[in-house]
């Protein structure tokens, strides 16, 4: 809760306009999901409580953001993807993006959260913020990705596991396909797999030239740095 209380002063701080927020599952959405292996698609009755208590299980840490974030004046408001996202083998296929659009449009801050969503062909799946970032920043045509998480950035190997790993500062998608088979899955639970999967992920996005910047969320004012394009300790992604 101190962290969600400091990144929204962060944020607040800032004043960045337009801006989409979007979240992970950290320790309230990963552990339900593998649980009842959501993201392997429906194949018992069991798992059907299991997508219920997943997806509440993000609709609780959501409430937990956007009430933060109304602490510090920011008009968040709360779109949930099931709602408006069905997927086909694990990807965006049908969107409604006309709340989201509206809302940007008249000055809201959307916030929005991996899911538990509908698949057209697993019936339902895991949708994760990663691939929601890259998709609706394309989409909208977005100037730029900021990505928090609990490392300065990208390393030359797993930081969490070698202490020789050394930050990388800037890299191009070409040389990121010369490192990719040294990017660390996620050793914590994390069924959609981790620094890998945000990589992957972003890809698309940094093709189309939108620049990619992952940074220090747990150390205070990076979030703030990022956000007003100061200089900041992280990894910038490029097209090259
Ligand atoms: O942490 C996954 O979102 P992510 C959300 O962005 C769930 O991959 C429900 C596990």
């Amino acid at each position: 809760m101190k962290a969600i209380e400091r990144l929204s002063r962060e944020i607040s701080e800032a004043k960045v306009s337009p801006l989409i927020l979007i979240h992970g599952g950290g320790s309230f959405g990963h552990p339900l999901a593998k649980q009842y292996a959501i993201k392997e698609g429906y194949k018992q009755k069991s798992q059907l409580l299991g997508f219920s208590k997943t997806h509440q299980a993000m609709v609780t840490l959501n409430k937990l953001v956007v009430d933060a974030l109304t602490r510090q004046s920011i008009a968040a408001v709360a779109l949930q993807p099931s709602a408006f996202v069905v997927t086909k083998s694990d990807r965006i296929s049908c969107i409604e993006e006309q709340p989201l659009r509206k809302l940007l449009e008249i000055g809201f801050v959307p916030v929005l959260y991996g899911d538990a969503v509908f698949d057209f062909d697993l019936g339902f799946t895991i949708l994760s913020g990663d691939q929601l970032v890259a998709f609706l920043a394309m989409q909208l045509g977005a100037d730029r990705i900021i990505l928090g998480i609990d490392e300065d950035g990208l390393h030359s190997c797993d930081p969490k596991s070698d202490s020789s790993a050394k930050l990388v500062h800037q890299i191009t998608l070409q040389q990121l396909n010369n490192m990719q088979h040294r990017i660390e899955e996620a050793k914590v639970t994390d069924v959609t797999r981790g620094m890998l999967g945000k990589i992957l992920e972003l890809r698309p996005a940094i093709e189309k030239g939108i620049s990619a910047l992952i940074v220090n969320a747990a150390k205070p004012n990076n979030i703030y740095k990022a956000l007003k394009g100061e200089k900041v300790t992280g990894t910038t992604i490029v097209k090259g």
